[in-house]
């Protein structure tokens, strides 16, 4: 006699075993998604076995690594064929650009955790160590694991008390852009950096290689001038935005040689809100979405690409045009630092005496902006302990007005070393120049008027004892 729930387990034994060589046909070669789900019994096959059906994925010969700017790939050792990580929750005294600090949480030392990397197949077995003063849990985001492995606090898994240490193991099945996050007191946790790139390589790569691949994960902060932690209360009013965790001018640039085939997988989890990612002098297709490979034919032609929150945007070009080209977010405000924030919009308004008579009340009083914000950062004007001035820094020809998701892309024919060569040489001819009064009668005709709006205003602060600053500070 069979019994009917003997009848049952004996069938999903069949299924299981039907379904392994499902797996393997998946990894071998179409894009996942693009078939119907898998059976289920796969996952749960896939949690309880040790069967691995190919050797652990090797840096170099089954993939070229992954660069993370101004952060790191979190390294591993195999244990019996499993690829063995261990992450560390933990307060992290972070820089995110020189003069600007706080005590934030991230993973390992670092803010954003360090960048997870490993071959599609691969069996990972990651543990997680809580050291904050609260429980936590990981969920790896885009990961197709099976739902006990997911790292929702309270619904895939008891939360990871402080001070215990907690095991994740799964097979990889997919490959792609991912992430990793905290998933207990999401707000606070993501809030203060807990996050890093999960980064999944294919096992067969059918499309061309990178010669360089760039990992950058987006946030935003709400940093008080003055004070030291991230505020994870704040819901809409966020004044520092990073690229890795960091605001330019401390944004490592991505170099790339010309002809190089460039790869780069925008993350975004910040904690509300999207970023359109812009790069000039150069196309990019969008390649990979965190549900994977986009098939050649639905890959689009950007030069803006919107990474939401949640999502990764994986993007490529060829490295055809040499220059220093700007890469940022193009919402304007998260493309600078944090003193531009909640100061009166004074654009046009002249100051007359009003500096003088302020100052012997506030020594050192100053009005600023009433040409345009610019002169803040550039003026070296003298900021509160622990904070960034609103904008940028000095470039090769004059100052650049933009922080936060601000970074560069350098392009170089002839380089030895994929070291920052410094800034670009632009080829006579080739750059943008004041132009001569022969010129302008030539082609124009005339010499413009030219009597800048309000320029006797801008020149009231030059009679003002404190101006004697220095430019780029
Ligand atoms: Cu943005």
């Amino acid at each position: 006699m069979i019994s009917r729930r003997k009848f049952f387990s004996n069938a999903v034994v069949t299924a299981g075993a039907a379904a392994l060589g499902a797996t393997t046909r998946s990894v071998q070669g179409a894009e996942p998604g693009r078939q119907p789900l898998e059976n289920p019994e796969i996952i749960k096959g896939n949690a309880q076995s040790n069967q691995q059906d190919y050797p652990p994925g090797e840096s170099g010969k089954d993939y070229t690594p992954v660069i993370t700017p101004n952060g790191s790939t979190l390294p591993y050792k195999v244990v019996g064929g499993v690829k063995v990580f261990h992450l560390i929750a933990e307060e992290v005294d972070h820089e995110f650009a020189p003069g600007l600090r706080a005590r934030c949480w991230g993973f390992n030392g670092q803010v954003h955790g360090p960048t997870i990397e490993a071959v599609e197949g691969d069996r990972v077995r990651i543990y997680v160590t809580n050291k904050l003063p609260e429980n936590t849990s990981i969920h790896w985001h885009g990961v197709l694991v099976p739902s006990g492995m997911d790292g929702v606090g309270g619904l895939s898994q008891k939360t990871i008390e402080p001070g215990e240490t907690y095991k994740y193991e799964f097979k990889l099945r997919q490959h792609g852009t991912y992430m990793y996050h905290s998933h207990s007191d999401e707000m606070t946790q993501i809030a203060l950096g807990m996050m890093g790139m999960f980064i999944i390589h294919p096992r067969n790569p059918t499309g061309p290689k990178a010669d360089r691949d760039f990992a950058l994960m987006t946030s935003e902060w709400r940093i008080d001038v003055g004070t030291m932690r991230p505020n994870p209360i704040e819901m809409t009013d966020f004044n520092v935005f990073t690229f890795n965790g960091r605001a330019f001018p401390g944004t490592a640039p991505l170099v790339a040689k010309y002809g190089d085939r460039v790869r780069i997988r925008f993350g975004n989890l910040s904690p509300m809100e999207h970023h359109p990612i812009h790069i000039h002098g150069l196309h990019w297709k969008v390649t990979q979405t965190d549900g994977g490979q986009i098939p050649e034919s639905a890959q689009w032609p950007e030069t803006t690409v919107l990474v939401a929150v949640g999502q990764t945007r994986t993007v490529e070009f060829i490295a055809d045009n040499p220059g220093d080209w700007a890469m940022h977010c193009h919402m304007t405000h998260h493309a600078m630092n944090q003193m531009g924030h909640k100061a009166p919009n004074l654009i046009g308004v002249r100051p007359g005496k009003l500096d003088k008579r302020v100052s012997t009340l506030l020594p050192g009083y100053m009005t600023m902006g009433e040409s345009g914000m610019a002169d803040m950062g550039e003026m070296g004007m003298p900021v509160p302990r622990n904070s960034i001035p609103m904008v940028g820094a000095q470039g090769k020809h004059d100052y650049i007005d933009m922080g936060g998701l601000f970074t560069i892309v350098k392009v170089r024919e002839n380089l030895t070393s994929y070291d920052d060569p410094g800034w670009y040489e632009n080829p006579p001819g080739t750059l943008a120049s004041l132009a001569s009064n022969d010129e302008l009668q030539r082609d124009l005709g005339k010499i413009p008027e030219a009597n800048p709006m309000d320029n006797n205003m801008k020149m009231d602060h030059g009679n003002m004892d404190h101006m004697d600053m220095k430019h780029g500070g």
